[in-house]
């Protein structure tokens, strides 16, 4: 498992090499964080084996790699190459995290509420994706172009509706969405 871990560092590494988060490199500035946090919420909601936890570890590393990957990016049939990357996470890793990387794979066009609800049916793909939505809304008053902070916002606000429906720690998401607007409005 731990040569697993590894092996997730440095795929997610290689994959988002080109990519910034707020003009800082990917993986150091979003997927290391997000896979911390990840971590810490796995741990406050029980999960306690050192296995698990790196299960956990491994799908927030990757949670991005096969949404943002150049392959899938300009491949005509766009489905068909998700799933040639999803059978190499498989092969490296397992089935499981197989799973998980193909639930929190977001499809152009598909609906938010389904995409959501998909992913409450699993409890480590939640985990990622409340540590992904989480560390993103921290980051909202770092953004300084306000188009784009008024378009996060809006669609982290128009979320929470389905983070309260499918019940994907809505309470956590929601303080942290709270805090992050408080800090925007005193600083506007
Ligand atoms: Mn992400």
């Amino acid at each position: 498992m731990e040569q697993l871990v590894k092996a997730a560092q440095k795929k997610a590494k290689l994959e988002h090499k080109t990519q910034n988060y707020n003009g800082k490199p990917y993986y150091e500035a979003h997927l290391l964080p997000v896979a911390d946090l990840a971590v810490e919420i796995a741990k406050a909601q029980g999960v306690k084996s050192k296995e698990d936890l790196q299960t956990v570890e491994i799908c927030a590393l990757l949670h991005d790699v096969v949404e943002d990957s150049a392959t899938v990016g300009n491949a005509a049939d766009k489905e068909a190459a998700i799933q040639q990357e999803l059978d190499k996470i498989e092969k490296t890793f397992n089935k499981n995290i197989r799973e998980v990387v193909d639930l929190l794979t977001y499809r152009k066009g598909e609906e938010k509420s389904r995409y959501l609800q998909k992913i409450s049916k699993n409890k480590i793909a939640k985990i990622v994706k409340v540590a992904d939505r989480c560390f993103n809304i921290s980051k909202l008053p770092e953004v300084n172009e306000k188009q784009k902070l008024d378009k996060l916002v809006n669609k982290y606000s128009n979320d929470m509706e389905y983070f309260f429906e499918f019940n994907i720690f809505p309470e956590i998401v929601d303080a942290e969405l709270k805090k992050a607007l408080g800090i925007l409005k005193k600083n506007s």
